[in-house]
């Protein structure tokens, strides 16, 4: 597929699925770490109805270590090779330049970047020379320190401050030779942000996107819908239980034109997103029905 297609219009949100390739991560760490595994899970999410894999090596959560360059490498690698020559649309979800070079010879046509280009800004180049879409996602700071204090400031509001950020990197983007049709911009639900700094931006998705590229968004089991969902005690509802309410947030992704929802699990969000399409075709038919043709 070439990546000009990944964005012609097809009436719902792309579905990106998650292969975490890690020992890690918060929802599915060490569950598919062995290449084999993430291959057999790939082809999974495939036959459940992604239109693009996501494969990443290193763990974003609060608090994670970062692997070595070579044990990211040795696990995204091998992974992107299968999937990409079986004929996936394959990301990369790395912030190394290093990794995203190998990625792109490997096959990947997307580097998704959660620090949109700022932990190593050769990464733009790479993904420019390479001709494949750029995702920048909103960041502040890596694991270790993205959740304390100084990053939860948002002085002009949060959607205010994410999209006067956002547009800081999409002119690094460009300046380092990005296409302008293959940069997309991602808010970062979850990087230095506040459960209500989420909702916000879920809220403000139209003010993004006036910036002129298509969104992104990642919600998928993060920990806002754990504590939305939280019982009496408490206690947020465990990440394995979140999906029903993910299922709402893609329709609400779907509803505000998102380009693309990241997601764990591809059937249900295929299943909402069915739902919406049914729905709106039969909008159209009401309409047309009371008023007649145009
Ligand atoms: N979230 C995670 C990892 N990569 N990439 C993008 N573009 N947007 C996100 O929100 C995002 C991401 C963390 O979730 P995971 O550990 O389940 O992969």
């Amino acid at each position: 597929m070439s990546t000009a297609s990944l964005f012609t219009e097809i009436g719902r949100p792309r579905v990106m699925g998650i292969v975490n390739v890690t020992p890690d991560s918060f929802s599915d760490g060490g569950r598919f770490l062995a290449t084999d595994d993430a291959v057999a899970h790939g082809h999974e999410l495939l036959a459940a109805g992604a239109d693009i894999l996501d494969i990443g090596g290193e763990s974003t959560r609060p608090g994670a270590t970062r692997p070595l360059v070579a044990e990211e490498l040795a696990r995204v690698v091998p992974v992107i090779e299968e999937l990409a020559s079986a004929g996936a649309v394959v990301s990369v979800d790395t912030m190394r330049a290093e990794v995203a070079e190998s990625a792109v010879k490997a096959g990947a046509a997307i580097v998704n970047d959660v620090s949109g280009g700022l932990a190593d800004p050769r990464i733009l180049e790479v993904a420019a020379d390479a001709g494949a879409v750029f995702v920048a996602m909103h960041w502040r700071a890596h694991g270790a320190a993205m959740q304390s204090k100084q990053f939860l400031v948002y002085a002009d509001g949060v959607v205010a401050t994410v999209r006067a950020e956002l547009r800081q990197r999409i002119e690094a983007a460009l300046a380092a030779g990005v296409a302008p049709d293959r940069l997309v911009l991602d808010p970062g639900l979850g990087f230095s942000k506040t459960a209500e700094d989420n909702w916000k931006l879920l809220a403000g998705l139209a003010e993004i996107a006036t910036l002129g590229h298509p969104v992104l968004v990642g919600a998928s089991r993060k920990a806002f819908l754990g504590r939305l969902l939280a019982g009496p005690d408490g206690e947020p509802r465990p990440v394995g239980e979140r999906e029903h309410a993910h299922a709402a947030i893609n329709v609400l992704l779907a509803q505000q034109g998102v380009w693309c929802t990241r997601v764990h699990d591809v059937r249900a969000t295929r299943d909402a997103l069915a739902v919406v399409e049914r729905f709106a075709a039969s909008r159209t038919r009401h309409v047309i029905d009371q008023e007649g043709p145009a």
